[in-house]
């Protein structure tokens, strides 16, 4: 049915440390001498890292990357930014500064204020938000080059008053020697680039080096090495959720049009892996859907990839009415869920789960990949139950303020100097009854 066919699927694109593709395999045995899983490869590069610092980095930029660097080459020196950003297309750099303005007016619009509450007499209290000092940025660069990544990472950071932002990319065309890539940092203001990736430019931003200095958390997307690594320096630094393979519900009614859902389906199986599944309760629509998939993957760039991935990780699934469509997708807590039928509003309402929803059939999800302001980062694997999107707010840390005057000590103190005592902690009792012996 169509709980199992979701539930084999989740489990699919859950992330596991313990997969290995032959190609991995291949490369690990020769670099480490031994078969070993990715989790053991990527506790072997941060102990690494972390105990000889930058020699470590080199040699696995090397032996992982392919990239002959020394120290100084591991930094984008700032011509290579400005000179990517003079010769970028100026349709692109027009393109980086509307999408910068809509992020940034989104990102300002939900950043938390400073919440102070006077709830007694001589009683203040304030919960306050302060900027993270510096934060580092994965940007991918394996299967394509992700400015759009710059963009929804770097400018939420940015509103929230971060004052020093690095970001890495892999040694790779696509990746830090992409000139859009490139030219979009320099377009936002970003001075601080690394050709480095993997777990071991996670491990160099979280246990820092001569080279780059340690940040308080590491953002943005990556292969399963990246996304380990992340897990594994958690605690030492922050960081935002663990991504796996990027994934879309479409919920379609018989006012959805097949084609533009068969577009929305590709572009998601596009990322491949990604993760593109349909539900419907309209019979009619598996089919005609079906056909204008077959139709359409013809014409795509990627086409190969994207026909793989639909393979692996597609669905299209009929389910017996609206209802069932709601808890379905609510259990499979989707990354993306785009909602195509007559009133979406209807079943948003049902549904608690999903890192980001689209509405109606004039949204499709390439508009918050790219354009819309909330960030295109997301919790992927079902975590969006618990994990949040990235934002602006995930580069604030609260505190709080408390400030109590001597009548409204006098007032609060038996119910402390009860509870101290309660614990047997008498120095905590004191602390307040010392304060009204006058
Ligand atoms: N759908 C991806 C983001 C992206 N799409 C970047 C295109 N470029 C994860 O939300
Ligand atoms: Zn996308």
């Amino acid at each position: 049915g169509a709980a199992d066919i979701l539930q084999t699927l989740r489990q699919k694109l859950s992330p596991s440390g313990d997969v290995v593709s032959p190609r991995g395999r291949a490369l690990t045995e020769k670099v480490f001498g031994k078969p070993l899983t990715p989790t053991e490869v990527v506790q072997t590069i941060c102990r690494d890292v972390q105990t000889e610092g930058t020699p470590a980095l080199l040699r696995y930029c090397h032996s992982l990357d392919g990239a002959d660097l020394d120290a100084d080459g591991l930094r984008v020196p700032a011509d290579d930014l400005a000179n990517a950003h003079a010769q970028a297309d100026p349709g692109l750099i027009k393109t980086i500064g509307r999408i910068r303005d809509n992020v940034v007016e989104f990102q300002q619009a939900i950043l938390h204020k400073d919440v102070t509450i006077t709830p007694k007499p001589g009683v203040r209290l304030t919960q306050r938000y302060v900027p993270l000092r510096r934060v580092g940025v994965c940007v991918p660069g394996g299967a394509a080059a992700y400015p759009s990544t710059v963009l929804m990472t770097v400018v939420p950071a940015q509103v929230a008053g971060v004052s020093e932002i690095a970001v890495v990319a892999p040694p790779t065309p696509f990746g830090a020697y992409n000139k859009d890539m490139l030219a979009t940092c320099h377009e936002l203001g970003v001075t601080e680039v690394y050709r480095m990736g993997g777990a071991q430019a996670v491990a160099a931003m979280a246990y820092g080096c001569d080279c780059v200095p340690a940040v308080d958390k590491i953002v943005g997307p990556g292969n399963l090495f990246v996304a380990l690594a992340k897990k594994l320096v958690f605690g030492t630094v922050d960081i935002d959720s663990f991504a796996g393979p990027s994934e879309v519900i479409v919920i379609a009614d018989s006012t959805a049009k097949p084609d533009y859902i068969a577009a929305d389906l590709l572009a998601q199986a596009e990322h491949s892996p990604g993760s593109a599944i349909l539900i419907t309760w309209d019979e009619s629509l598996i089919e005609s859907v079906d056909r204008e998939l077959v139709k359409q993957v013809a014409l795509l760039s990627r086409n190969e990839l994207t026909v793989d991935s639909l393979e692996a990780f597609g669905a299209l699934i009929l389910v017996r009415d609206e209802q069932q469509a709601c808890e379905l997708t609510d259990q499979f807590a989707p990354e993306h869920l785009h909602i195509e039928t007559a009133n979406p509003q209807d079943q948003i309402a049902k549904i608690r789960n999903s890192g980001a929803a689209f509405l109606g059939h004039h949204t499709p999800v390439a508009l918050g990949d790219y354009a819309a302001g909330p960030s295109h980062v997301l919790p992927t694997g079902g975590t969006c139950t618990w994990a949040a999107g990235l934002s602006s707010n995930s580069f604030l840390r609260s505190g709080s303020i408390t400030e109590f005057d001597e009548p409204a000590l006098r007032q609060i103190a038996p119910d402390v100097e009860r509870l101290a005592e309660k614990e047997g902690l008498t120095a905590h009792a004191r602390s307040v009854s010392i304060r009204r012996q006058g």
